[in-house]
């Protein structure tokens, strides 16, 4: 026995990945922790795949349904994706292997908001749950699990499977233990009962995760880091593109809608929500709060340096930098940071009562605030809704923000229908590119298209969007959101055709 596992009943459960492995049938449905490339298991999913294609030399089929928090890492999703192991994914996913085959028509995926996966297993939407496979730090003597760097749907998959593999990783910082809080009141409606957080650092729950521990079939031994890419440094568009949301929160508050504080912030993943961070203490704000889902490494700064006073979220994703630092300095994280499961940091109820001010990238809008955050050219996922979603809609404030142009300017991301839809246009307050910002707000379907053309959209596309927006309200059949229906989507079959959607 170790100080890591510590409870004498699951350390004599204590296995290689591969004997734990070999437990694995092939159809079940496993829930695995992982969430932004963080506290996924590291070793049984590689030690699975090399099972699984050594069972497709033998001729024989063995396939799994994967269930986790959001995207995991090559270790999980690029090795499975790559033995021909899964099925079935849901949700949130970003790793290369598994996105060429879900796009290739190989692998079944179900993108959902990532608030309602928990409730879906629990009402029985997702059917059986065979098996868990979790990460955590520790396993205390009475058999609580501390978890690791996210929380994610951790507790559901433990609560609902049958059967759990625990992976303890002697690299996730024992530091941790007490940054956690784990709410275990949440039930089926109508027993439902009010959520009792009132602000993003209340603790409701525990520090630690619970487990039936005649369920547990093995407990395997990490040692690995989690493993995420360095984030670009940032560029000229993602500084203007935090420039502008940064006057536009300093122009909120002199108009009274905002505090100096702000309201709780929700920050999306990848470089322009990294590069709107270090406008905000550029932009002079302290004090603030995060209500979020992702602590990424300029979280951790604004942590550092006062900007950010408390975040919540239910998962990290640093670089290998932002790893090293949060080690450094994780009594003072453990302060700031509270880490919960990803139906209540993405709980519609909090998001709603709290007032999140949403900040998402997005890969296109429309002319009317339609965005599509997910699809390139309405068919090849990138990576999903995320918990996008459960923000755009229920806070107090939803801005999506990206470049305008993609591809080296061969794609404009204001169209004049998006190619789908993940937030429609009655989500979508704020849109930001490095042109400028459109304010929604209280504005009709026209009224909206004048602003985004005339504030976001990139000047190589802006006279072709103002010609089909002209074009669209004096031929269009009805007035009220003008389109010319048979002409909507073909900037996108331009690009399809030609490789640009310049005409
Ligand atoms: O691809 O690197 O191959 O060129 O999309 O785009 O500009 O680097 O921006 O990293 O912020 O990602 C929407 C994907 C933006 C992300 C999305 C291509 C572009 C590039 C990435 P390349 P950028 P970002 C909380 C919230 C949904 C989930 C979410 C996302 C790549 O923000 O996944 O919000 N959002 N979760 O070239 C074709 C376009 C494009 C395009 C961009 N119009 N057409 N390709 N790209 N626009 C976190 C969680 O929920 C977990």
């Amino acid at each position: 026995m170790n100080e890591r596992i510590a409870h004498a009943g699951l350390a004599s459960r204590l296995m290689s990945a591969e004997q734990a492995a070999a437990l694995i049938q092939p159809g079940m449905a496993v829930g695995m922790s992982g969430f932004t490339g963080a506290g996924y298991p590291k070793a049984v999913p590689q030690a699975l795949a090399a099972r699984i294609e050594a069972a497709h030399e033998r001729g024989e089929s063995f396939a799994i349904r994967i269930l986790t928090g959001a995207s995991t890492a090559p270790e999980l999703d690029g090795v499975l994706a790559r033995a021909g192991g899964i099925e079935f994914r849901l949700p949130y996913q970003s790793d290369p292997e598994l996105r060429g085959r879900i796009n290739g028509g190989q692998i079944e995926y179900m993108d959902v908001h990532l608030g309602h996966v928990a409730q879906h297993a629990l009402f029985g939407f997702l059917g059986r749950i065979d098996l868990a496979i979790v990460e955590v730090t520790a396993i205390l003597p009475d058999g609580r699990l501390v978890p690791s760097t996210s929380v994610g749907n951790n507790k559901t998959w433990l609560d609902l499977a049958d059967k759990v593999i625990i992976e303890v990783n002697h690299r996730q910082p024992r530091g941790m233990e007490g940054m956690h809080d784990i709410y275990y009141g949440t039930a089926k409606p109508p027993q439902r009962k009010p959520i009792p957080l009132t602000h993003p650092g209340d603790r409701i729950g525990e520090p630690y995760l619970k487990v039936d521990l005649d369920k547990v079939v093995a407990v395997v031994e990490s040692d690995a880091p989690d493993r995420i890419g360095r984030f670009a440094p940032i560029d000229d568009v993602s500084r203007a593109i935090a420039g502008h949301l940064v006057e536009f929160f300093r122009h909120e508050i002199r108009a009274g809608r905002l505090g100096e504080h702000l309201l709780p912030l929700q920050s999306g993943v990848g470089n322009i929500a990294n590069a709107v961070l270090a406008g905000l203490h550029d932009g002079g704000f302290r004090g603030l709060t995060a209500f979020t889902e992702v602590i990424q490494d300029g979280m951790l700064d604004l942590i550092g340096n006062g900007t950010i006073d408390m975040a919540s979220a239910t998962s990290f994703s640093l670089s290998p930098e932002g790893v090293e630092e949060f080690a450094r300095n994780i009594d003072l994280y453990r302060e700031k940071i509270v880490l919960r499961p990803q139906e209540i940091s993405n709980h519609a109820e909090l998001v709603r009562r709290l007032g999140v001010i949403g900040m998402n990238g997005m890969v296109e809008a429309d002319l009317y605030g339609n965005v599509n955050s997910t699809h390139v050219c309405g068919t090849s996922i990138i990576n999903g809704i995320g918990g996008s979603g459960d923000f755009a809609r229920n806070g107090f404030m939803s801005c999506f923000l990206s470049p305008s142009t993609a591809k080296n300017g061969a794609i404009s991301a204001f169209v004049p229908m998006v190619s789908h839809v993940d937030h429609t246009e009655h989500d979508v307050a704020v849109l930001v590119s490095e042109q400028g910002l459109a304010d929604l707000r209280g504005l009709s379907p026209k009224q909206r298209a004048r602003a985004i053309i005339d504030n976001c959209a990139h000047p190589d596309y802006r006279p072709m969007l103002q010609d089909y927006y002209d074009r669209a309200l004096r031929d269009s059949k009805g007035r009220h959101t003008p389109h010319l229906l048979a002409e909507a989507l073909s900037w996108h079959q331009r690009y399809l055709e030609t490789g640009t959607m310049k005409a």
